[in-house]
């Protein structure tokens, strides 16, 4: 986001919510305000959206506009907020005297909480693994991105201060919005120190494909502090697929529609795509001032067409490749020269990170060389301006452009778009936009182009040029109807309403998660009874996932438990599993229990010959078996599981948006034709399985319940086919599902470890 000269003046006045602070000391007032702003916003971000100046009557602030303090205006004006970020390069330590006279300032008048930074970390952490390595790369530019171990030393650190920053002024009922990619370790920094807060996390740039994301040496670390959120937000659904991808490759967990489970909590990854304030702009034109810019403008550039562009002097937005294109644009339209002009109005940034010299200097020369070479002594064919603009001018700009050539090579989302077509009250304009931007999912009534097709850019310039009024009109009030009503305060709303959505989640399956009490009930419970029945669930249950069914093997330790557990005269244990009863023998034959093999087709009660509980057909099999085989031949990485009596279809080793598809397309498939067989398919964890409807866990259950009056009933399962098993048992029973997520058991278990450890529990 960029700074830009802003209105607010030199003597803010202090916000209408908050009186400024008395005297006193500092801790005072920092817990003075604290009980203040009781249950409010945090918001964290690199920057705090203020210009401030140190001369000699003192500290001088003037508003700094940009994408994200464009987007939290709402709270600015209406809100209980505190924002936390740096205030600017030039104070150094936060014990000099000017840093406390500063804190004091931007708290009692803006609620402005500054982190302070060193020299030395503003070049490691912001100039280096900030805009040298995570900006490039995340933008797409792997060959600009430098890996540097001192550049992360200093990302972990500047974090770590932003942690304290932000707990020093943090209440237990607060929301914490954390934003960017400055600051992606802090929602997981944050989590440790406060398990339960509130925290979302808004990423303003594009998250890259796991091809580039891959790439970082400290990839993983991002992920984890990522994930330290409540509520991950991104711009597209594009970037939250991308992430979701990554979170899958690196870390092994899996998401439904966006959910992540992490086995500890729920986070969620949506897209919110940030708007602009399309009153303001679109009524900009009534601003007496932004009328005399126009006249000005107007006077100055007489009957000519106006091509604008706006943007960051940054490598990512394809400013030399639009001078490339508007240079071939008038060498091949002749009849145009004199009768257009490009505004290009370009911000300094990043100034002292060398790949915004180069191109600095690159655009300096492309706009010599195209007016040197077509320019006359009364035509200027590009007015190259290197500066930031107020609304005004910026308004004024907009209003009287007939063209908006927004051309980036990658782009987060691109506001500037979307200011342009608000503004643009009459409809006619027309907007030229880049397929990179996040801005043309929304934009679709504007040329989409694709950026490094010069040939193309030439094209819509002579096409939107050209273009009746009729049309423009009919184009921007589709875009215009959009942008009113998916505007920076939806953003806001939908953000903070799925953050609430998700802790409400969390909050419901907290409530079920087998806590302390009911532990230390069930155990008793347990001690107490003489005839106890425990039905076990094997896989995701009491062992993890492996990569191919072979591999979950029962460790020592759970082969130990087990025998314990069944030796025990009071207990009748069963594992009631999908396996084949060969596998099941192999790994628990030695041992005094009941086994229950694919679902319950085969039963083995103790000391006895394995039983086929029905008269069960498996004729479809050869129906089934030649569709399977056909997926197999489609998605490497896949294979059959052939049982007696049903047919399962792996895909754990898949890559996971194939295997998505396929097991979507399979199911379709099978929904058509397991009817006719009866035939039930399920979904499990990477497996699709088929099987007769004959046969479920819930049958196998109630031969076991029915064969004694039990005092003591405890089933553990992780699926979906668990489910049959805990829908039969009577209503004193201990049903315990182990993962996150609904079901119909009673209780929750976060993981295999937790299942684990309250079996061992009960047989110490
Ligand atoms: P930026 O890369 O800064 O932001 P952009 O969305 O184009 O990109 O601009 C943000 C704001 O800065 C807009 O309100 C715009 O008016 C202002 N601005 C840009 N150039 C300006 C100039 N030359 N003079 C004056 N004002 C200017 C990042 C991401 C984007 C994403 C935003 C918001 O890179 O992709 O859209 O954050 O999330």
């Amino acid at each position: 986001m960029r700074a830009r000269e802003g209105t607010v003046g030199s003597n803010p006045t202090p916000s209408a919510t908050f009186a400024p602070l008395g005297s006193g000391g500092q801790s005072h007032k920092l817990s003075l305000l604290k009980q203040i702003l009781v249950s409010k916003i945090i918001l964290v971000s690199n920057r705090l959206p203020i210009r401030v100046k140190n001369t000699k009557e003192g500290f001088k602030f003037a508003h700094a506009a940009g994408g994200l303090s464009s987007g939290l205006d709402s709270f600015q004006k209406s809100g209980n907020y505190l924002w936390v970020g740096w205030p600017g390069a030039y104070i150094i330590s936060s014990l000099e005297k000017k840093a406390r006279e500063l804190k004091k300032k931007l708290i009692s008048n803006f609620n402005y909480y500054p982190v302070f930074q060193s020299q030395k970390e503003i070049e490691n952490y912001y100039g280096g693994f900030c805009n040298s390595t995570i900006w490039p790369l995340f933008h797409y530019f792997s060959k600009t991105a430098t890996y540097n171990k001192s550049f992360w030393q200093s990302y972990k650190k500047v974090n770590e201060s932003f942690r304290d920053a932000v707990l020093e002024n943090a209440e237990a009922k607060d929301t914490i919005w954390v934003h960017d990619y400055h600051l992606m370790l802090l929602p997981a920094l944050l989590r440790e120190k406060l398990p339960n807060a509130k925290i979302g996390f808004f990423l303003h740039i594009p998250f890259p494909s796991f091809e580039l994301f891959r790439l970082l040496p400290q990839r993983v670390e991002i992920l984890k502090g990522l994930l330290g959120a409540d509520v991950i937000g991104f711009h597209t659904y594009e970037y939250a697929r991308h992430f979701l991808n990554s979170v899958h490759r690196l870390l092994g967990l899996d998401h439904s529609l966006g959910q992540i489970n992490t086995g500890e909590r729920i986070v969620k990854a949506d897209a919110f795509p940030l708007g602009v304030d399309y009153e303001k702009f679109n009524n900009a034109h009534k601003d007496i001032k932004v009328q005399t810019e126009i006249t000005k403008l107007k006077r100055k550039i007489g009957n000519r067409k106006v091509i604008l562009s706006v943007d960051r002097l940054d490598y990512t937005k394809g400013i030399p490749q639009r001078l490339e294109a508007y240079s071939d644009f008038l060498e091949r339209n002749p009849l145009t020269h004199d009768k257009v002009v490009f505004i290009l109005l370009a911000a300094p940034t990043r100034t002292k990170v060398e790949e915004y010299q180069v191109i600095k200097k690159q655009v300096d020369e492309l706009t010599g060389r195209i007016n040197g070479k077509y320019g006359n002594v009364g035509w200027t064919p590009i007015w190259y301006l290197y500066r930031t603009f107020d609304f005004t001018e910026l308004a004024a700009l907009y209003s009287v452009a007939d063209v908006a050539l927004v051309t980036p090579i990658r782009d987060g989302m691109n506001l500037i778009a979307k200011e342009f077509v608000a503004t643009k009250r009459d409809g006619r304009g027309v907007l030229i936009l880049s397929e990179m931007a996040g801005a043309a999912e929304e934009l679709g009534e504007a040329l989409v182009i694709n950026p490094n097709n010069k040939d193309e850019i030439v094209e819509a310039l002579k096409k939107g040029i050209a273009m009746s009024d009729e049309e423009k009109i009919s184009r921007v009030r589709l875009m215009q109807k959009e942008l009113a009503h998916y505007t920076e305060k939806w953003w806001v709303k939908s953000f903070l309403e799925r953050l609430e959505e998700i802790r409400c989640i969390q909050d419901n399956l907290k409530k079920k998660i087998l806590n302390k009490d009911s532990r230390d009930n069930l155990a008793q419970n347990y001690a107490k009874a003489k005839k106890r029945l425990l039905l076990l669930d094997y896989d995701g249950t009491l062992v993890t996932f492996a990569a191919t069914p072979e591999q979950a093997k029962p460790d020592k330790d759970l082969l130990n438990l087990l025998s314990i557990m069944s030796k025990d005269t009071k207990n009748e244990l069963v594992i009631i599993s999908g396996r084949n009863k060969e596998t099941l023998d192999e790994w628990f034959g030695d041992l005094p229990l009941n086994l229950v093999a694919e679902h319950g087709a085969w039963i083995k009660e103790k000391n006895k010959e394995w039983d086929l509980v029905d008269n069960i057909s498996s004729d479809w099999k050869k129906e089934i078996y030649p569709i399977l085989v056909r997926y197999v031949d489609r998605t490497p990485g896949s294979f059959i599981e052939e049982k007696d009596f049903s047919l399962a279809w792996h895909y754990r080793k898949v890559d996971p948006g194939l295997g998505m598809i396929r097991c979507r397309e399979l199911s379709a498939t099978l929904n058509g034709l397991t009817p006719n067989f009866n035939l039930q398919y399920l979904e499990g964890s990477k497996v699709v399985e088929i099987k007769s409807d004959q046969i479920n866990k819930g049958r196998a259950t109630i031969g076991f319940l029915g064969s004694k009056k039990w005092d003591f009933v405890l089933a553990l399962g992780d699926d979906v086919t668990d489910e049959d098993i805990f829908g039969q048992l009577p209503g004193g029973a201990y049903s315990i599902k182990v993962g996150l997520g609904s079901s119909k058991a009673r209780f929750n278990l976060k993981s295999v470890r937790d299942a684990r450890a309250l079996l061992q529990n009960l047989v110490i």
